[in-house]
């Protein structure tokens, strides 16, 4: 359990599912054993290998930066291919050809995670220290960030770039690529100007960065990097696939700003900072939303301060308001609005794979 985690989370959920523990061991150990192989060809392709110096240091560069997480987002694309596919049409190359992809969606996420700490003044993730913290590497960071992107385009060009698929891919990993940082600006320029005017933190605004930041690179890429690789797939599929993958990445970031503040460190990895920065986050949104003019005097004096006191009054004003009680209703009314849409979905788009990636979510705590 050690090396997979969130297995047991998988394990007491699937119960329900009827997937065995020794299928979901499997499933983590095949996505897992193709990364050692894509570092490798990284270390030697032609253009890293160069410089030897250079080409040690992405590999230590990915595999600090690709340890420890769930790597949800990976298993997602390659669970895409295999349950969108008709099995008659699957092959053992595009297969591995998917897990590839998931390793390419975990560098994307490696790569945006790098930047997203420096610019939220995070000081932990997955139980260490965020890599801009790691000694010697210091503000080198942003560096290795773009080598990580490099890392994602070399990998395509690699395991690509003779199939039809390559411009297809690519440009998914463009779209994803412009569209979180379109929320990240968003996220970040909400956050700083603020300016004690709260005036911007409506529900409209966070569905916004949202739909950006999160529901683009976490659930709409693995999808349709996995559709990808599928031989026909009936168009129809894409505006059904975009609406639920907007409302899991909307659960998704929920529960991500709900367990800054009330997430179980050890369990979380990483210490919360929405709070101190001021980020519009769904907790700041819905204690707006509940304030009476008192309420929101005090939320306006303490809100986006470092000052531990005033985090722990804002995180009492959350208690008062009563938002883990709301947050847990707020869970299963989107969940259960999610397995609605789900249901409606025709058979050829594969509901049982869009219940999979909710059962992934559901009530997670990391
Ligand atoms: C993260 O939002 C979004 C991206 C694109 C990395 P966040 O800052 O809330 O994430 P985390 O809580 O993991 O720092
Ligand atoms: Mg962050
Ligand atoms: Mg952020
Ligand atoms: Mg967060």
């Amino acid at each position: 359990f050690d090396k997979y985690p969130g297995l047991q989370k998988l394990i007491n959920r699937s119960s329900s599912t009827s997937v065995s523990i020794s299928q979901i061991m499997k499933e983590k150990e095949v996505f897992h054993d193709v990364l050692p192989g894509i570092i490798d060809n990284l270390q030697a392709s032609r253009k890293i290998s160069q410089l030897p110096e250079l080409a040690s240091w992405v590999k230590k560069v990915l595999e600090n930066n690709l340890s420890g997480g769930k790597h949800s987002r990976g298993l997602m694309t390659m669970f895409a291919y295999e349950m969108l596919e008709k099995p008659e049409n699957q092959t053992e190359e595009k297969l591995r050809q998917s897990r590839v992809l998931g390793w390419c969606v975990e560098m994307l996420q490696a790569y945006f995670i790098v930047v997203d700490d420096i610019m939220d003044g995070s000081t932990t993730r997955r139980g260490v220290p965020c890599w801009y913290r790691m000694p010697n590497v210091g503000l080198g960071a942003i560096n290795d960030s773009i080598l990580i992107h490099c890392a994602i385009m070399e990998t395509l060009e690699t395991y690509f770039g003779k199939t039809r698929h390559f411009v297809d891919v690519v440009r998914l990993f463009n779209e994803a690529l412009l569209y979180t940082s379109m929320g990240q600006h968003l996220d970040y320029t909400t956050a700083q100007h603020t300016k004690q005017d709260y005036s911007l933190f409506t529900i409209d605004r966070y569905e916004s960065i949202v739909q950006y930041k999160t529901s683009c690179y976490t659930f709409r890429l693995p999808v349709l990097l996995g559709l990808a690789l599928v031989q026909d797939v009936d168009k129809r599929m894409y505006a059904d696939i975009d609406e639920i993958c907007f409302k899991l990445g909307r659960l998704f970031q929920m529960q991500d700003d709900y367990i800054d503040c009330y997430g179980d460190e050890s369990v979380t990895g990483k210490a919360g900072t929405d709070i101190q920065e001021g980020k519009c986050s769904w907790l700041a949104v819905t204690a707006l939303e509940h304030c009476n003019d008192s309420q929101k005097d005090l939320f306006t004096k303490y809100y986006a301060s470092k000052e531990p006191d005033h985090v722990t009054s804002i995180k009492r004003l959350y208690d008062e308001l009563k938002l883990p009680e709301l947050y847990r209703q707020k869970e299963t009314e989107i969940y259960e609005d999610i397995v609605q849409r789900v249901r409606a979905l025709p058979s050829e788009t594969a509901p049982g794979f869009f219940f999979k990636l909710l059962d992934i979510i559901y009530k997670r705590k990391h």
